[in-house]
């Protein structure tokens, strides 16, 4: 549909110029709904696809009650991650391009093979997996004030922006990733603590929810993707200089230097 291709446009553009814009549901399409938004991100991410970039997994969002609370949206979201979001494990982050950028502590999944929903549960999330992961994402709302209604975040791609994921590869067998401790550090302080549990009881769950919303449309997740289960405590601003550490325990650390 012509609108949902404008206004995939229009968040484009604000990304590609690191421009905070109102929110859609303010005055472009207040009557916008999930649907609506689901179809608005399709068409953003043709966009980038037609600019040569690559879809190497999804992410969740929302999935915990700390992420809820702080966006005062309720409800699970997800998103589409792409190659060019990629930064180094211990690298540098230019945040330069991004409009206001905060740092999320979560546990990623490597799948072994395709999950294919309705119906998926947690333990068949777990045997197709391969790998988990830490992760440190990095989200950057395009709306003002990270401000927005389900529909708007959803439409935004759920605000990704920038992904590192952690050096160390654990098999999941005998990974108790409810219990997994996880703090969240920006230059060697302790900004942010919780447990793998706090994402819908455990981060598995998230991945099985994530396949049967993807079910709805004809999609699936597929072997070989990078699965983000939603950030685990609150998401935290970063600015230029900041060293940022996330450690899960079980599954070792991840780092980045957020530079110009
Ligand atoms: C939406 C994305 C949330 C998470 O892990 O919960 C997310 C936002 O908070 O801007 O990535
Ligand atoms: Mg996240």
């Amino acid at each position: 549909m012509e609108r949902h291709q404008a206004i995939a446009r229009f968040l484009y553009d604000a990304e590609a110029e690191g421009r905070e814009v109102v929110r859609i549901t303010k005055d472009q399409f207040p009557e916008m709904t999930v649907d609506d938004a689901y179809q608005i991100q399709r068409e953003l991410i043709k966009l980038k696809l037609d600019q040569g970039r690559k879809i190497i997994g999804l992410k969740m969002g929302l999935t915990s009650q700390a992420k809820m609370n702080q966006m005062n949206v309720h409800e699970p979201i997800y998103g589409y991650l792409l190659d060019d979001m990629l930064v180094d494990d211990g690298g540098q982050l230019a945040i330069g391009p991004l409009i206001h950028p905060r740092a999320e502590a979560e546990i990623a999944f490597i799948l072994g093979e395709d999950i294919a929903g309705p119906g998926v549960s947690a333990a068949q999330v777990m045997a197709a997996t391969k790998y988990v992961l830490p992760a440190l994402e990095i989200i950057d709302s395009r709306y003002e004030n990270f401000n927005f209604t389900l529909p708007d975040v959803i439409a935004d791609n759920a605000s990704s922006s920038r992904l590192v994921l952690g050096s160390t590869l654990t098999p999941p067998d005998a990974q108790e990733l409810d219990l997994a401790g996880t703090t969240l550090w920006i230059n060697g302080e302790l900004k942010e603590l919780g447990a793998g549990a706090a994402v819908l009881g455990h981060p598995a769950n998230a991945i099985a929810q994530l396949a049967n919303m993807l079910a709805r449309s004809g999609e699936k997740l597929k072997a070989g993707q990078v699965i983000l289960s939603g950030a685990i405590t609150g998401a935290i601003s970063i600015k230029e200089g900041d060293f940022v550490q996330v450690k899960i325990s079980g599954l070792g650390e991840v780092s980045v230097n957020v530079t110009k």
